[in-house]
């Protein structure tokens, strides 16, 4: 009979890459699922290991590091940028640490992943993504976590966009629909601080349908005509949330909402494809619905995230037979191979999972990850574009 303590049996010529989470809340425990799962169902070249989670709620920051198997907590992040068994910065905290917190990282020689967006102003991501081309001349690595993109039905309309599927670009209409502030009692919460959040459902949401439109289409927005809404003003002061699932004070008093609820606006694509966003928190009865339509000259595609296994696709000669629905769940699609049979499908935390694999494998392998900071400063230069016009009657505003 033969015993084998698995304890520190990785395989020694895999590389393993002591990460520290800087957030502990919903996103980090979205990007805790993602770290664990990554050496459960693929083989990446690098293997994570949950070495510490900073936050400075100790209480919160042990309950997730308890839950998931986080080797250690920190009640400052500062801390683990100088440990030797940290060699990745993961931060899942508000926009208004990123620039700070993700710039010492990398000064420190740590691979950086980072939320969305990238940071609370096109000046903090300009340093950011100034910082990020500066350490990866040091092979150290960066990324955004614009999670979505690596959605397999997502990635799946990239590569028939890419291959030209759809021919020529002429429509895209992107929409990312919430409801959770339709409730003028829920309280306030950092998601509706513009000090904390830089923007409200513009910067949050509207951020994943702007990357998600210039990732598919592997074009950029030149400008935009927007309009932007608060439409609750005031609301309850909230006790400590995660912004998502606040409670209230109980005071009874009132606080100012600071943000957006909802940002719309048109756009012209690099192509010459005429595009529509809308994100909101404002659209009842709809709960995370991102929702993107390309019409080209020689097909369409079209995606329900609250359907989000599917892609309507219509290519082909005889485009009068209307859209085919096709199951993403292939061996051949993206990322499926690693999980499931046909059929069995994904949810919104396998994203996180192929986000942790792909920026591992980019830094085993020495490439750049996608999306870059580069890509996170252009994302930050739509939102300031769509806020400056916003403030200019829907004026129409260049993006540089
Ligand atoms: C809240 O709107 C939120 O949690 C966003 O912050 C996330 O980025 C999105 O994935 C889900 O909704």
């Amino acid at each position: 009979m033969t015993r084998t303590d698995l304890a520190d049996t990785d395989p020694q010529d895999t590389p393993t890459l002591g990460v520290a989470m800087i957030g502990y809340a919903f996103m980090g425990r979205a990007h805790s699922h993602g770290w664990r799962n990554a050496r459960s169902f693929f083989s990446p070249p690098a293997l994570p290991r949950l070495t510490v989670v900073a936050g400075r709620n100790e209480v919160g920051a042990l309950d997730t590091a308890r839950r998931f198997g986080w080797e250690s907590v920190e009640t400052d992040w500062r801390e683990v940028l100088r440990r030797d068994d940290v060699q990745i910065v993961d931060v899942c905290t508000p926009g208004n640490t990123h620039a700070e917190i993700a710039i010492a990282a990398l000064e420190a020689g740590k691979h950086v992943l980072c939320e969305k967006p990238l940071a609370n102003s096109v000046a903090e991501a300009e340093a950011m993504a100034a910082a990020a081309e500066k350490a990866a001349a040091n092979g150290v690595r960066s990324m955004v976590g614009f999670t979505y993109r690596r959605v397999p039905a997502i990635a799946y309309a990239r590569q028939l966009v890419a291959e030209g599927a759809l021919g020529q670009l002429r429509h895209v209409r992107a929409q990312y629909l919430q409801d959770w502030l339709v409730d003028e009692t829920v309280p306030l919460s950092w998601r509706l601080d513009k000090d904390l959040a830089g923007s409200g459902a513009l910067g949050d949401i509207g951020a994943h349908i702007i990357d998600l439109v210039q990732f598919i289409t592997g074009e950029h927005l030149t400008g935009v005509s927007a309009l932007t809404e608060t439409f609750v003003k005031e609301r309850p002061t909230g006790a400590s949330s995660s912004g998502l699932t606040a409670s209230s004070d109980d005071s009874g008093e009132l606080g100012p909402v600071t943000v957006d609820d909802a940002a719309i606006f048109l756009s012209r694509l690099t192509g010459g494809a005429l595009a529509t966003f809308e994100a909101t928190r404002f659209a009842t009865g709809r709960k995370n619905a991102i929702r993107i339509e390309i019409n080209g000259s020689t097909g369409s595609l079209a995606f329900d995230f609250e359907d989000m296994n599917v892609l309507h696709v219509l290519t082909g000669e005889d485009l009068s037979a209307g859209f085919t629905r096709v199951l993403v769940t292939e061996p051949g699609h993206p990322y499926i191979a690693a999980w499931w049979p046909a059929g069995h499908i994904l949810g919104y935390e396998h994203g996180f999972t192929h986000q942790a694999v792909d920026f591992l494998t980019d830094i085993a392998n020495g490439t750049d990850p996608r999306p870059s900071f580069s890509d996170g400063l252009q994302v930050q230069r739509v939102l300031a574009a769509v806020e400056a016009s916003a403030a200019a009657n829907a004026a129409w505003t260049p993006i540089g």
